[in-house]
């Protein structure tokens, strides 16, 4: 509920609310009203395209949501939108932010202003979803203002704050708001908001006007090539635009805090005045240390908190001056520089205090909470600790160290294996036979299924799925229809975090796990150093392993670039991909292999939204385009299909090149199904021939199932009718739709006939 708060003199009437972070980052940027939002799902800045979906789909904003293929997508389609001239937004986390970091000094060396709110998190690899602040620290170089947002109100007020100064002509560089990773982005607060949305735009004003791409009449060469003598002239211009952002930010701060009451001075002082231990620490982990300064000082010790509300520009003339008497400080820091002797923070705080003759300001740096270990009350009174002890003693012990980090016990025994290796006698059944034909296609002969019932799982029992989920029958059936050694590269994805949690494991065959979108492109340089050690006689002569990347529909988004690649290098591996029709791992948003219509996270039904707006990825006629030698596609559920094309593509990736297949598989959970529905969707799936089942094989597709002669045919909507996420297309009303879905359904599958007529199509 909210309720209403009575305005100030001078002040706007506002809301109070109970909202998170991400909440508040998308009733700004419906309130700031964008033009355009690029985005691309990741967790946990995921949130924030998905609520301002939710929002377009009630009428609530006309913003023009546009899901790219990858955070670099996302970042391109964002810095493209700005040279249009309008206002634009963005959201991520983590990898998100470092795969579209190149796109970054292009927008603020051509000085495009947009906002970017990064929901902030550990940064792989291992992998890890939860918050610190390590990836903001790879964009400290930029070139884009980074504000600071230590609670979901903050989020709210930064927005609007940051907008406002990136915009300034004499400023004009793009924003980042940087709150913490669920700390922030998923907890809960009492926060206030203005209660009209043209409080927010009268505020900021109309977009301002800039050199725009998008004037015929006034041609302009945006991002020319600029060599020396001039580049360094672009980036002192830069440097000064961040010196007229910082010389603007207390005014526009002041004009805010006349609006709203609220008040952000470039750095957060908390009981600094007369403090003589301090800790300076970036967002939510602040809040936490100010309860304890007020503890210690209720005992007699007069502590402070340091925290900056901006980094870009960094306020070191306010941090010299808030450290002026202060006799040691902590500076704490979710991020590590490596081999750095500091994070770069801290080294920036000393060389702000360097600049003052006389600080003598004792420091000592800590890197703390990486991958969202938490930050206790205790935390914070251990950093004031240490800067107690260092002021008592004059000296700094340790200047610089990592906090909270527990170093093992080299005696402890490892943890026992599972279950043994396989052996290559077990992999082996020896009942698949596959023979190239005169027409140089392969005649495979397997038995029934069942026969291969006694050949041991390579991923074995225990791991996290859902019940119901097909990822794990699907890939079992395939990889049975495979003989011998396999090494499976999985990308980011379901399959490969319900699988690996540290320290356990449920593969019992070697597994390596790369970045959502670069498997192919690892597993392709896995396979050239497989044959490149054997012809060096380092690994020996008759090993012969298959390699098996394993990776979601939406990996094959993100990821199309590198599979492609490797697909046009020709690399003796197979690409499977399971297709669940969404980015289930992170809850179910679109893929590009989402149909039309369907319900996601990221495409919502409602008066002015039918799910998603464009037609699937036709991905097995995009690979076949690459002219690699085979091809597949399949389903959970008929392994007798599955399991022979399973041993084609091991013989094609041992004697000819790359294989890829696309396999559906059913996710009760985001499809909104029984758990034990799964088999009946897919099998309507291919017998609507939404799903087609057949191979591409030298370029010569054939037809592995055909429902028509068997009468088996049934319309898509018998299919739709089947999944939450799909009803409402077979509801009145929505006839348009489900027929577009049919048609283009319709179009793929005669295309296909005629292909499986004719081997020259
Ligand atoms: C560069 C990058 N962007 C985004 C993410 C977040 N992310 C991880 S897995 C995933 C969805 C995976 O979808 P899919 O490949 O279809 O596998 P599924 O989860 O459906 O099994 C996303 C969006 C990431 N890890 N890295
Ligand atoms: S969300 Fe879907 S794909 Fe992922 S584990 Fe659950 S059922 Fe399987
Ligand atoms: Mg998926």
């Amino acid at each position: 509920m909210t309720i209403v708060a009575p305005p100030r003199a001078g002040r706007a009437a506002q809301v109070v609310g109970f909202r998170t972070g991400n909440e508040m980052a998308a009733l700004s940027a419906k309130q700031i009203d964008f033009h355009l939002m690029g985005y691309y799902p990741i967790t946990p800045s995921t949130e924030i395209a998905e609520l301002l979906d939710e929002m377009k789909a009630a009428g609530e904003h006309d913003i023009v949501m546009v899901p790219a293929d990858g955070e670099h997508g996302a970042a391109g389609i964002c810095y493209g939108a700005a040279t249009g001239g309008g206002r634009v937004f963005n959201a991520t986390s983590s990898q998100g932010l470092l795969y579209s970091l190149e796109q970054l000094p292009v927008q603020s060396g051509t000085r495009f202003p947009m906002l970017l709110d990064l929901a902030t998190r550990a940064v792989s690899g291992p992998l890890d979803i939860r918050g610190d602040h390590s990836d903001v620290y790879y964009a400290l170089n930029t070139g884009w203002l980074i504000f600071t947002a230590r609670d979901p109100q903050a989020v709210y007020d930064m927005n609007l704050i940051a907008l406002r100064v990136a915009e300034r002509a004499d400023v004009r560089l793009p924003a980042i708001v940087a709150f913490d990773g669920f700390f922030t982005s998923h907890q809960k607060r009492r926060v206030c908001s203005f209660e009209d949305d043209a409080t927010v735009r009268d505020w900021l004003g109309p977009a301002p006007e800039m050199v725009t791409a998008l004037d015929p009449r006034h041609p302009v060469t945006i991002g020319p090539y600029m060599n020396d003598p001039d580049l360094i002239n672009n980036k002192y211009q830069l440097e000064r635009a961040m010196d007229a952002a910082a010389a603007a930010l207390p005014g526009v701060v002041a004009e805010y805090e006349a609006l709203s009451g609220r008040r952000y001075d470039p750095v957060d002082l908390y009981r600094m005045d007369d403090a003589e231990v301090a800790v300076f620490l970036l967002n939510s982990a602040a809040e936490t240390a100010k309860d304890v300064a007020d503890r210690l000082r209720a005992g007699g010790v007069r502590a402070g908190v340091v925290s900056p509300n901006v980094i870009r520009p960094f306020p070191a003339d306010a941090i010299r001056e808030a450290l002026r008497g202060v006799r040691a400080v902590v500076l704490g820091e979710r991020s590590g520089s490596y081999g750095g002797h500091g994070a770069n923070l801290s080294h920036e705080v000393k060389s702000a205090l360097k600049d003052d003759p006389d600080n003598r300001t004792l420091c000592l740096s800590r890197v703390y909470g990486l991958g969202g270990r938490d930050f206790y009350a205790e935390d914070a009174e251990a950093f004031f600790r240490l800067a107690l002890e260092a002021a008592e003693r004059g000296v700094v012990k340790v200047p610089f160290d990592y906090y909270g980090v527990e170093p093992g016990d080299p005696a402890k025994p490892r943890p026992r294996r599972g279950a043994p290796p396989l052996t290559r006698e077990e992999t082996t059944s020896g009942l698949l036979q596959v023979q190239p034909r005169p027409d140089g296609r392969l005649d495979v002969e397997a038995p029934p299924y069942w026969q291969l019932a006694a050949k041991p799982k390579r991923v074995l029992p225990g791991h996290g799925a859902c019940p119901g989920c097909g990822i794990f029958p699907a890939i079992d059936q395939f990889l049975r229809g495979i003989e011998g050694d396999v090494v499976v590269l999985y990308q980011t994805g379901c399959a490969m975090v319900v699988t690996t949690g540290y320290p356990y494991t449920s593969h019992r065959i070697n597994y390596v796990h790369n970045l959502f979108q670069n498997g192919s492109a690892a597993l392709s340089g896995l396979v050239e150093m497989f044959h490149e050690r054997v012809r060096r006689g380092e690994l020996p002569a008759g090993e012969d392993i298959t390699f098996v990347m394993v990776t979601g529909d939406g990996g094959m988004d993100i990821g199309m670039g590198a599979a492609i690649g490797a697909a046009l290098r020709n690399h003796g591996m197979i690409v499977v991909e399971y297709d669940n029709q969404g980015y289930m791992n992170t809850g179910s948003q679109l893929s590009y292999s989402t149909p039309l219509g369907h319900m996601t996270s990221t495409s919502h039904v409602g008066p002015a939204e039918l799910g998603k707006a464009f037609h699937h990825k036709d991905t097995p006629q995009i690979m076949a385009a690459t002219n690699i030698p085979y091809v597949f596609t399949g389903v959970e559920g008929y392994p007798d299909d599955l399991v022979p094309k399973a041993a084609k593509a091991q013989w094609y990736a041992r004697n000819q090149g790359t294989a890829y297949g696309k396999v559906l598989i059913s996710c009760p959970l985001n499809w909104k199904t029984e758990d034990r529905v799964g088999v009946d969707i897919v099998q309507a799936a291919v017998d609507s021939c939404f799903f087609p089942l057949y191979e591409i094989e030298r370029g010569v597709t054939r037809i592995t199932y055909d429902p028509e002669p068997i009468g088996r045919r049934v319309p898509v909507s018998d299919w739709l009718k089947l999944m939450g996420k799909t009803k409402h297309l077979c509801k009145p009303g929505n006839d348009a739709t489900l027929a577009s879905i049919e048609a283009e359904v319709q179009r793929r599958w005669q295309r296909l006939k005629a292909k499986d007529e004719n081997p020259l199509l």
